[in-house]
C-alpha cells in the first residue's frame, strides 16, 4: 500500500519514523512543511525537513524534538560572543545541514534535490519531499503586528496571541509531490500543528483539490490530547482562533477534507458521533516502540476502511 504522510514538527516527524520502520521505502513518501523556512545568519534552514531527516535517520535529539541528537555550542557561543545573534540555537553538527543545503541551492540545486541528497548521506530511504522548490513562509499575525513564523514561534516563544495564520499565495508542488498523491493509496496526516504544519502544505496548489478528489482515503491523526497540544501551540491558537481545543474540534476542523480520524484514548468517547471513521488509540509517541506500534495500528485501521 502506498502512503503518503504530510508532516511537520515533532508529532509530524515520529509518526513519519514509525510509518518508515513498518513499510518498505519505496511505499511511503514523507511530504514535509516548508512554512517555518526563513533565511538567518545567511543561511536557508528548513526546521520542518530537518526534524523529519533527522528523526528519520535516528540522529534526532530527543530532549528538543529538533536539530542533532549528542549536539554541542561551540559556534553559536563564539558566535554570540562577537555579537551575532543566537536566539535560534544552531548547533554544531546541525550548522553543517544549514551550510550543505545553502550551497547547494547557491549553486542551483531544487530543495527537492538537496533534501534528497541529504536523506542519500543520512541513510534514509523512504522519500521525503519539501511540499513545494518555492520559498512558502508561513507569518503570524497578532494584533497589528505580522511576524515572521521564527520570530513568533522562536524568539517571542509563540506567546503574542495569533489573530491570523497568514499563507502565501501562489505556491505550487513539485511534480514529486503530484505524482506522490496520484499514486497513493493512503495519505496521513500526522499529529502536527493543523494551523502553522498542515494548512501551508493544503494551501500548495493543488494539493488541497488532489486529497479531495483522489479515491484514496485521507486519515488524520489529532495533535490535541486531552485538550492540550502534546507539543507546541497547537491548543493555545485553537482558543486564539476561537475553536475549543478538543481532538473533536481539530477533526471538525479538517471537515470534508479526512475519511478517517485517530484520537486518543484519553478523549475515549469524544468522538463516536462523528461522520468520519474514528479510531480511538495510545497515540502517545515516546519512544521508538511507540512509534511502530502505533504506525501498525493506524495502517490496521486503514486498511479496515479500505477494505469497506
Ligand atoms: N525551536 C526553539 O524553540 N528554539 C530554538 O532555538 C530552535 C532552534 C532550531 C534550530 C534548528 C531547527 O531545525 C529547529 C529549531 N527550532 C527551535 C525548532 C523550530 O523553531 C521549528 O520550526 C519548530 O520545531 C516548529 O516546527
Amino acid at each position: 500500500m502506498k502512503v503518503v504522510v504530510l508532516a511537520g514538527g515533532v508529532g509530524g516527524a515520529k509518526l513519519a519514523d514509525g510509518i518508515a520502520r513498518i513499510l518498505p521505502p519505496e511505499d511511503v513518501t514523507i511530504i514535509v512543511n516548508t512554512g517555518d523556512d526563513f533565511e538567518h545568519l545567511g543561511l536557508t534552514i528548513c526546521p520542518d525537513l530537518d526534524t523529519v531527516m533527522y528523526r528519520l535517520a535516528g540522529v534526532a535529539n530527543d530532549e528538543t524534538g529538533w536539530g542533532r541528537a549528542g549536539e554541542s555550542w561551540r559556534t553559536i557561543t563564539e558566535l554570540a560572543a562577537l555579537g551575532g545573534p543566537d536566539w535560534f540555537r544552531l548547533g554544531d553538527l546541525d550548522l553543517a545541514t544549514h551550510l550543505v543545503r545553502t550551497q547547494m541551492l547557491r549553486e542551483g540545486e531544487t530543495l527537492t534535490a538537496v533534501t534528497h541528497h541529504l536523506c542519500q548521506k543520512l541513510g534514509i530511504q523512504v522519500s521525503v519531499l519539501p511540499m513545494s522548490n518555492q520559498p512558502a513562509p508561513t507569518q503570524i499575525q497578532s494584533g497589528e503586528t505580522i511576524y515572521p513564523f521564527q520570530t513568533w514561534f522562536v524568539h517571542e516563544k509563540w506567546q503574542p496571541p495569533v489573530t491570523k495564520v497568514v499563507l502565501p499565495e501562489d505556491v505550487r508542488a513539485t511534480r514529486a509531490v503530484i505524482r506522490a498523491f496520484e499514486t497513493a493509496d493512503l495519505v496521513l496526516i500526522a499529529p502536527s500543528n493543523p494551523f502553522v504544519s498542515v494548512d501551508p502544505i493544503l494551501n500548495v496548489y493543488p494539493i488541497r483539490a488532489l486529497m479531495m478528489d483522489l479515491p484514496q482515503a485521507v486519515i488524520a491523526v489529532s495533535p490535541i490530547v486531552g485538550g492540550a497540544a502534546v507539543k507546541g501551540p497547537a491548543a493555545k491558537m485553537m482558543q486564539e482562533l476561537g475553536l475549543p481545543h478538543t481532538s473533536r474540534a481539530v477533526a471538525e476542523y479538517y471537515g470534508e477534507l479526512i475519511d478517517g480520524f485517530v484520537y486518543d484514548t484519553q478523549d475515549a468517547g469524544s468522538c463516536d458521533d462523528l461522520e468520519v471513521a474514528t479510531r480511538c488509540l495510545d497515540t502517545m509517541m515516546y519512544t521508538e516502540a511507540d512509534r511502530i506500534r502505533l504506525a501498525g495500528e493506524i495502517m490496521q485501521f486503514a486498511e479496515e476502511m479500505l477494505r469497506g
